[in-house]
């Protein structure tokens, strides 16, 4: 067979990485060629990406790549950037940005999602869209947009996300990839394009909103002045890989296409869910709720968001910015040696998904419901560790009742499948085999999806094929689990009341 070489750059909310991928007799080979650490930035408009920061970092990632490939003697033939959801810009139509990219952990766009909720309803976006209601959707920020700033919408512009913001940079063209733009709340999942009946019912402009490109399909190739900047020949292709950042994880789930499988992608988020050929829009999906995003080659991501390791994120930063610095695995130890089960959190309340302040916010709550609270790190970081173990196995059950499935499996994509203690958590209270990796599926689906945009590899199957051939992940029993009392930690769990603020 062959041998390809591709470029992935994975954005993550917390960290970058640029990542070259050999495709060779069946198997994909990686190598980390440039992380960093990035955070928004708080400015007049609010809460924002560093974005030049982050161009300039994918610049020094690609200019790594070439110097890695070189010395290798490989010829990199593609490259393609996976980010987060939901986060745009408006671009002028003759290249000027119109503001910085906003985060959406902005707690501002609470108030446009009460407002349009309140409009036409919850359940008729949902029809309309088959995404979960949350106010970090892209609707909610476009709403607030054009409230605030309509004048903006006379010009010409083009809404772009954050990875179609980095492939433009690249190649100079400006376009809008379906996955990441289904995780909008603006695209109608049965038809895969914008919902224009729901953008005209909620008055908003959709002249910026452009036509939409598959993952797999050519962008352009380098403009002159990035292939200076970084050494690499103006030929490489930008091919869109699933830029989602989900969707590109999700494709990279080692399935075994005889078992019946779920997923879960850990990291920032943790994204729990099945792959669907169709939407699932019933009054049990939008109850629970579950949203549907679109994947690659056509599969659907049914799938809720769960507060995720962002919580371990904020406190490692709240220790960090008070002098103490932990990396992840001594987090883990700490937890591993506090007491089980004493406190729970509910991690989904909105309160923890703000910035700041994630160690105090955690005791107040424990406080606030007369539950021991955790005073030394491990207590506070085994507390998260804990109330995420029970808020997959909640949305395993739910899962399942909606579907009308049961799951012999679930695959734990993503560097959240590193942490053993949560992965040990989570098969003994869901009761689920477990089986973890691979840690880097993100920059694996997204390379493979560039290997078949440029005609190595068929179709997702065979994408599957190659991260089976290539990865041996770790399989957990429930047996094996952490031991507790799970199933009263369950229901004390569910009853747990909302975080007040203070
Ligand atoms: P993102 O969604 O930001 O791309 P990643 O998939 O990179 O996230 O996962 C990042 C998370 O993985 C970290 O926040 C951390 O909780 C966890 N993690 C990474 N490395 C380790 C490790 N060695 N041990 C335990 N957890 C880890
Ligand atoms: C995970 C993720 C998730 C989105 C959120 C904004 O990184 O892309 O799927 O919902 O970030």
């Amino acid at each position: 067979m062959e041998t390809s070489v591709h470029i992935a750059v994975d954005l993550g909310a917390e960290s970058g990485r640029v990542i070259v991928g050999v495709l060779s007799d069946g198997k994909l080979s990686l190598e980390e060629v440039h992380r960093f650490r990035h955070l928004p930035v708080p400015t007049p408009a609010g809460l924002c990406w560093d974005f030049t920061g982050l161009w300039r970092s994918i610049l020094d990632g690609l200019r790594a790549a070439c110097d890695y490939a070189a010395e290798a003697g490989l010829r990199p033939e593609s490259v393609g950037v996976d980010t987060w959801g939901v986060d745009w810009a408006l671009v002028s139509e003759s290249g000027v940005m119109l503001g910085l990219p906003r985060c959406y952990r902005d707690p501002v766009f609470a108030d446009a999602f009460e407002r349009v909720q309140g409009r036409i309803g919850a359940r008729a976006i949902y029809e309309a869209t088959g995404i979960q209601h949350m106010p970090l959707n892209s609707l909610y920020q476009y709403v607030s947009r054009v409230e605030q700033d309509d004048a903006v919408f006379e010009e010409s512009c083009r809404l772009m996300f954050m990875p179609d913001l980095f492939h433009w940079l690249l190649t100079g063209v400006m376009t809008t990839e379906r996955t990441n733009a289904s995780t909008s709340q603006m695209v109608d999942v049965r038809t895969g394009d914008w919902s224009h009946a729901l953008l005209e019912r909620l008055g908003l402009p959709t002249g910026p909103l452009g036509s939409m490109i598959d993952a797999g399909d050519t962008v352009g190739t380098l403009t002159a002045s990035v292939a200076q900047a970084t050494g690499l020949d103006p030929s490489v292709r930008v091919v869109a890989p699933p830029t989602h950042d989900t969707a590109s994880a999700v494709a990279a789930v080692p399935a075994d296409p005889g078992t019946n499988w779920c997923y879960l992608s850990s990291g920032t988020w943790s994204l729990l869910g099945a792959e669907l050929d169709s939407p699932c829009i019933t009054d049990a999906s939008a109850a629970a709720p579950f949203t549907n995003e679109l994947g690659v080659c056509g599969t659907v991501r049914f799938l809720k968001n769960i507060g995720g390791l962002w919580l371990v994120q904020e406190v490692r930063r709240q220790l960090e910015r008070e002098g103490q610095t932990f990396n992840y695995i001594e987090l883990e130890d700490l937890a591993a040696a506090a007491d089980p089960l004493p406190t729970l959190m509910p991690v989904n309340d909105p309160v923890f998904a703000e910035p700041g302040g994630m160690i105090d916010k955690i005791r107040a709550y424990a406080a606030q419901t007369s539950q021991p609270v955790p005073e030394s790190i491990g207590a506070v970081v085994r507390c998260t560790f804990e109330s995420l173990a029970l808020e997959y196995k909640a949305t395993l059950e739910r899962l399942g009742d909606v579907l009308g499935r049961s799951f012999d499996v679930l695959h734990i994509v993503g560097g959240g499948g590193r942490n053993i203690l949560l992965n040990e958590m989570t098969t003994a209270a869901t009761g689920c085999v477990m089986v973890a990796g691979p840690d880097e599926a993100t920059a694996m689906g997204n390379l493979l999806t560039q290997a078949m945009g440029t005609g190595h590899l068929e179709d997702l199957a065979a994408m599957r094929r190659v991260v089976n051939a290539t990865v041996s992940p770790r399989r957990y029993e429930p047996e094996a689990g952490i031991r507790g009392d799970w199933s009263a930690a369950a229901e004390r769990y569910a009853s747990l009341p909302a975080c007040v603020r203070n």
